[in-house]
């Protein structure tokens, strides 16, 4: 039964990849197994060792610049994440049914190299179905057109997924850590617990088990167990390891301050008892579900959130693979947004911003992943075990069964500061928690060459450099710190730097360190046990100034630098990957005698008290940006004049869709339905007129953002606002963008050919959240168009997207007729343009101008498109840098006035073109926008200029 089945997907991947047996898996069939992995209720084991999986989410598609992807890769490893969580989205890679790519921007294949060269697991997550605020959820618009209910085994989309997963499947069993890859867990499907169909959810891992994907496999149920009509625990469909999503905070940013997980329990909770608890998506940020600004979304996520939700869940659900969602949001470039829930930016409010900027957050995410990997051996087995108490705050304790480590979760519920004493293994340990904190504290514990009995201050890292053991410790600026090892002999303790008292009792053996946490503290510890101890002892702030990198003589430790990329150490030099915000010092824990930086010898590095090695280092040089001038201007839109040959148009005749929305006049003027999927549509509607038309009555379905222009015989005669979201309740809305416009007197003639033209901004498909098709089926463009009085049909043609760019893809460009002519591209000659002018008609008028860069070498400069003031109302721009789709201004759009431009895509050393489509529903004054300098650090990775065509 199983096999027969196994069997069968095996023959249908390979006839939907139109190849007898694909190269990819004739090349594995030779490929020895690298590594094992297996798990057990407490956590995953790689070759049988234990391993806490820490994921950030990241999504290739949202970072159109592959170079920089090394730089996202590179900064969550430095904070300690030993992996990434990856969606791939299926609409991103396929324009039209049948046509996949895998080149550019969207070599999935360099991504999981690259992951791998960095040293980080992936958690691959091919959906089908992804949701992630992405255009359809992943699903490609035209899945609309195909029959059979999505998300399930229906045979029309059963076809339609099983060709995208002939695509994707070989690429993700290549790189599995079981051939020497990044792969370490294969998710399936999206937060599928309703509506649910078990055929279908065992079919996607029988067609993967079948492409040779043979790691565990996972799903992420979301959120309230209450939900769910199946945890895929067991029976048809059942998943090795579910996962659950928590996202305690919400997604209203406007609440940032005021809220503090109401929203579930925020726990990760057990879903089989025979796999490790597994976080598969913990709020790591949110959606700008109101227009807060994505700066309020980091602070309803912030640094205290951070300290708390993740640590409770930590110790509260015994998670061993924890993915924060997101690690890095990015960009919604061209069409990528589903359009009800996020616009042009998806930095997501994430520890590193959508500029790639680290953030505070990034600093307290470093901190605890530092922790998580240096207490991996012993966290990745534990039960729950007594708490020690502390009045007036909340405990909770695991243990491990094996080595008897405790871990202690101490958290402050209330938001006044609490003083306490910790009663722990007969030691009365004084404990301040500020309001909305938590700590997670550690106990019989061997901590390298140490033994750390308790205490009151976290562990950040612990480190053998040279024979020695370093650890690091901290606590909230001006908290009282406890630190009780125990040494079978009287230690020699010196204190380098700070104030800490010791005493040691030859009773018990304890070495007990009492001391304010206060800037760094240094104490030696020698003599006592096996190995000198250097004890670093710091607060939130001066922990954070530490970097950890593994080389291949060991780790070293580095203070100072904004960010570590990675270490060498040979012949006694310590070689670091680093970058700088600022000049400053740099002071390096490695079996070294000299330190280099990005290739050059730190000259100034001298020996330390504590056995370090300091140096300066100097910062990031000056940037200059050249001002934007010179711009041109061109009128667009002869679609509206009425002797516009639109005769290679399509013609919209078609009487039926599988909406479940009903057009509100025929023929079916959804766009899909025409295969235009994506930005703007025009339509062109010729009748006869009679003479006595009133008004044009409009319905159109943009999604929230979106807008329609209408014009009759070369007249403007208004705009309207396209129909939203369908609400669940009222699905067949029959009014959802209504347009109603006055034929003015005179304009049409009796017995004379008339022209209505309109152009509707489609921003973006509905996604499937609610596994129905109700929602993800909904149309975009007119969905009913009639003229009051007139006695003659309607004939409709429908124009959209042209040919899609080989390099920028299918959802780069809608069907403006500067995009169809090439206008949005940077080999696109306007010298015959006019010089521009502040003000614009209604309708459509590009803007284009050019601009040179000289950015200093060797250092990464994020450089974004800035408009000045609010966003406007009555016009929005979208704007093409070399040609790729970066932005979508306006006040109906969202509040956005920061575009970033990546490089790669920006050319940093060289010229650059910048067009903007202006859409304006009345005479508009436009203002220019400039380059501004986001961030710039000296250091970076290296950054090619992405290929893409110049002109069409
Ligand atoms: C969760 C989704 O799984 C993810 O794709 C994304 O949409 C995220 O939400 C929000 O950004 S599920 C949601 C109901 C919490």
């Amino acid at each position: 039964m199983k096999f027969s089945r196994v069997l069968l997907a095996l023959v249908l991947v390979m006839a939907g990849s139109g190849l007898a047996a694909s190269p990819a898996a004739a090349a594995t069939e030779h490929k020895v197994p690298k590594h094992k992995v297996t798990y057990d209720k407490y956590s995953l084991m790689l070759d049988g060792r234990r391993i806490l999986v820490q994921a950030a989410e990241f999504h290739y598609f949202r970072l159109p610049s592959p170079d920089l992807w090394r730089d996202i890769l590179e900064k969550e490893k430095a904070a300690g994440f030993n992996a990434i969580s990856l969606y791939f989205d299926w609409a991103f890679h396929s324009p039209k049914p049948g046509v996949y790519d895998f080149t550019g921007v969207r070599d999935v294949d360099r991504l999981l190299r690259m992951a791998d060269e960095v040293g980080l697991w992936t958690i691959v997550r091919p959906g089908p179905y992804i949701n992630a605020e992405t255009s359809g959820g992943g699903f490609p618009a035209w899945l609309k057109t195909v029959p059979g209910r999505a998300r399930s085994s229906a045979p029309g989309y059963t076809a339609a997924y099983r060709e995208w997963l002939a695509q994707i499947n070989p690429i993700i069993a290549e790189h599995q850590v079981t051939r020497g890859g990044s792969v370490l867990l294969y998710n399936v499907e999206n937060e599928y617990a309703v509506n649910t169909d078990a055929a279908y959810m065992q079919d996607l891992q029988d067609l993967a088990r079948a492409a040779g994907i043979d790691v565990p496999i996972t799903t992420n149920l979301c959120c309230d167990a209450a939900d769910w009509s199946s945890t895929w625990a067991s029976g048809l469909g059942a998943v090795q390891i579910p996962g659950v999503d928590d996202y305690p905070q919400s997604f209203d940013c406007t609440n940032a301050g005021k809220v503090w997980g109401p929203w579930g329990t925020g726990i990760t909770e057990r879903v089989r008892e025979d796999s490790p608890v597994y976080a598969a998506e913990y709020q790591g940020g949110a959606i700008d579900l109101n227009n807060a600004g994505y700066d309020k979304c980091r602070e309803l996520t912030g640094v205290d959130y951070t300290r708390y939700f993740p640590k409770s869940n930590l110790i509260l659900s015994g998670a061993t693979a924890l993915s924060y969602y997101m690690g890095y949001g990015g960009t919604n470039w061209g069409w990528l947004a589903q359009p009800n829930d996020v616009y042009t930016s998806y930095d997501y409010g994430a520890a590193i911003t959508e500029a790639r900027q680290l953030t505070d957050k990034y600093q307290e995410y470093k901190r605890q992943g530092y922790f998580l990997r240096a207490a991996a051996g012993s966290l990745t087995k534990t039960d729950v075990t007594t708490a020690p108490t502390a009045e007036g705050l909340n405990t909770a304790a695991r243990i491990n069964p094996d080595d008897q480590t405790q871990f202690v979760l101490v958290r402050n519920e209330g938001v006044d500061q609490v003083s306490s004493t910790l009663n722990w293994g007969g030691h009365a340990l004084p404990v301040t928690l500020p309001g909305h904190d938590a700590k997670v504290l550690v106990g019989g514990y061997r901590m390298g060459g140490q033994h750390l009995v308790t205490g009151t201050s976290e562990i950040m890292t612990h480190e053998t450099v040279a024979g020695r053991d370093i650890a690091l410790l901290y606590g909230r600026d001006g908290t009282a710190g406890t630190t009780i090892l125990r040494y079978p002999a009287r230690p020699r303790v010196t204190v380098l730097d700070g104030k800490v008292r010791t005493s040691y009792d030859p009773a018990t053996g304890d070495l007990r360190l009492d001391y304010t946490h206060q800037g760094l503290a240094r104490v030696l510890v020698s003599g006592g046990g096996p190995r000198p101890l250097l004890l670093l002892l710091g607060t939130d702030a001066t922990a954070a100034q530490f970097w950890r990198a593994d080389t291949a003589a060991g780790p070293v430790l580095v203070r100072g630098t904004d960010l570590l990329r990675s270490a060498t150490v040979s012949r006694g030099v310590a070689a670091l990957r680093a970058d700088t915000a600022a000049a400053g010092p740099v002071e390096v824990f490695a079996d070294a005698r000299a330190i280099s930086v990005n290739g050059s010898p730190v000259a100034t590095a001298r020996r330390t008290a504590s056995g370090s090695l300091l140096g300066s280092l100097p910062g990031p040089r000056a940037v200059h940006l050249p001002a934007l001038s010179g711009w041109r201007q061109h009128a667009e839109a002869p679609e509206a004049a009425p002797g516009f040959d639109d005769s290679r148009w399509t013609v919209a005749g078609k009487d039926t869709s599988l909406s479940l929305f009903q057009p509100v006049t025929l023929p079916v003027l959804f766009s899909d339905e025409y295969g235009f999927h994506t930005g703007s549509v025009w339509y062109r509607g010729r009748f006869t007129a009679s003479g006595g038309e009133t008004a044009v009555s409009l319905n159109a379905i943009t999604g929230k953002r979106g807008n329609y222009l209408v014009w009759l015989n070369g007249q403007y005669l208004g705009s309207a606002a396209g129909g939203v979201e369908l609400d669940s309740e009222e699905p067949r809305n029959p009014n959802p963008g209504p347009g109603r416009f006055t034929v003015p007197a005179g304009l049409l003639e009796a017995g004379k050919p008339a022209v209505l033209s309109v152009l509707v901004q489609n921003m973006g498909h509905n996604d499937d959240w609610t596994a129905d098709d109700n929602r993800f089926r909904q149309p975009r463009g007119l969905v009913g168009g009639l003229v009051e009085g007139a006695t003659a049909p309607i004939t409709w043609r429908i124009q959209g997207t042209g040919r899609i760019d080989p390099a920028r893809g299918g959802m780069n460009n809608g069907g403006l007729y500067g995009e169809r002519a090439g206008w949005s591209l940077p080999g696109f000659d306007d010298r015959a343009w006019a010089r521009a002018a502040a003000t614009v008609p209604a309708g459509v008028t590009w803007l284009r101008t050019g601009f040179r860069l000289d950015l200093p070498k060797g250092q990464d400069t994020s450089v974004a498109l800035r408009f000045d003031g609010p966003p406007p109302a009555g016009h929005r721009v979208i704007f093409y840098l070399n040609g790729w789709q970066l932005g979508q201004y306006g006040a109906d759009i969202g509040p956005q006035t920061d575009f970033v431009l990546p490089a790669g895509l920006l050319r940093e050393d060289g010229r650059n073109a910048l067009a903007m489509a202006v859409i304006a529903t009345g005479p508009a004054t436009v203002s220019t926008p400039r380059l501004v300098v986001v961030g710039s650090q000296r250091g970076g990775v290296p950054v090619r200029t992405v290929p893409a065509p110049e002109r069409l």
